[in-house]
């Protein structure tokens, strides 16, 4: 099993990481940090030292409460990043919700979309389908609400089949534009308008998602759940986290999306030298 990414084929029968670079001001773990194109690009060279298989370059916050960034701003940001990496080793995803932007990057050299709104905004599908020759591969995330009142009393009956049916619809739905399965990511959005009791259910659940798309993401790494039971602020969150990716990945999880690639890599070459053992 392949995910296809552009010209990229990266293969699932191992986790694969994928390193965030958030290009913002207010993320809720980095914000500032890598805001200018220039550390932007020397942290992306960091996580591909440390052995990420792919890299997420996002523009916009999405934590609970995050301002709107506009279209000019969040391509002032991301674009610059997106052209210095493309092309190189490994391929370069885009974290944004605006088509526009989606289609701009895909024509930069950016080889996965990955969208927190599960391309629900009109034309984004399109968007991604019409950069013919790109083969841009896609994640469907699910968030119920949007990230200004998402965590607002979030409400489900049973969280694991309605975030499963989400899905599952967005990828017929991806699939209808033109979208090949091999190039569908999936992802339950740990955080996006849940509670501890649904994040956690998920986790336990992710198998559940696992042959939905073409591959299944769980982005855990440092996120209030961990905070939540640890205690530890953002940037405190490593071990926790290395611990929910290694969950993840036992549950099911073909791709991790991580600010800590280097511990990561070490903890799953772990469990991959366990799993082997006959
Ligand atoms: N989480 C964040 C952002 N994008 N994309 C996917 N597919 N899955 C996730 O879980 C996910 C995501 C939030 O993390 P981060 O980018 O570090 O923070 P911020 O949104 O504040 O920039």
């Amino acid at each position: 099993m392949f995910l296809h990414c552009g010209s990229y084929k990266l293969p699932l029968s191992r986790p694969l990481i994928m390193g965030v670079i958030n290009v913002t001001p207010d993320s809720f773990s980095d914000g500032g940090k890598f805001l200018e194109p220039k550390p932007a690009i020397a942290h992306a060279k960091a996580l591909i030292a440390e052995g990420a298989d792919l890299l997420d370059i996002g523009g916009e916050s999405t934590r609970p409460g995050a301002a709107p960034v506009s279209l000019e701003e969040e391509r002032r940001r991301v674009l610059p990043v997106i052209e210095a990496l493309a092309g190189g080793a490994l391929p370069i995803s885009v974290d944004t919700q605006k088509p526009v932007l989606m289609r701009e990057a895909v024509a930069a050299g950016a080889s996965l979309v990955n969208d927190v709104y599960g391309f629900r905004a009109e034309g984004a599908f399109e968007s991604v389908a019409s950069v013919a020759s790109s083969g841009a591969a896609i994640c469907i995330m699910h968030m119920q609400g949007e990230p200004r009142t998402m965590q607002h009393d979030p409400q489900y009956v049973d969280v694991v089949a309605e975030v499963g049916a989400y899905l599952a619809e967005r990828v017929r739905a991806a699939i209808a534009a033109g979208i090949a399965r091999e190039r569908i990511v999936v992802d339950p959005g740990f955080g996006f308008g849940k509670t501890q009791a649904h994040n956690l259910a998920l986790l336990r659940g992710l198998g559940r998602f696992k042959d939905i798309g073409g591959a299944l993401l769980a982005g855990l790494s440092r996120k209030t759940l961990l905070g939540r039971i640890t205690g530890r602020e953002p940037d405190a969150r490593e071990f926790a986290s290395v611990a929910a990716a290694m969950l993840a990945v036992q549950n099911g999880a073909h791709i991790v999306r991580v600010h800590d690639v280097a511990a990561t890599r070490d903890a799953l070459a772990v469990l991959r030298a366990y799993e082997q053992i006959d």
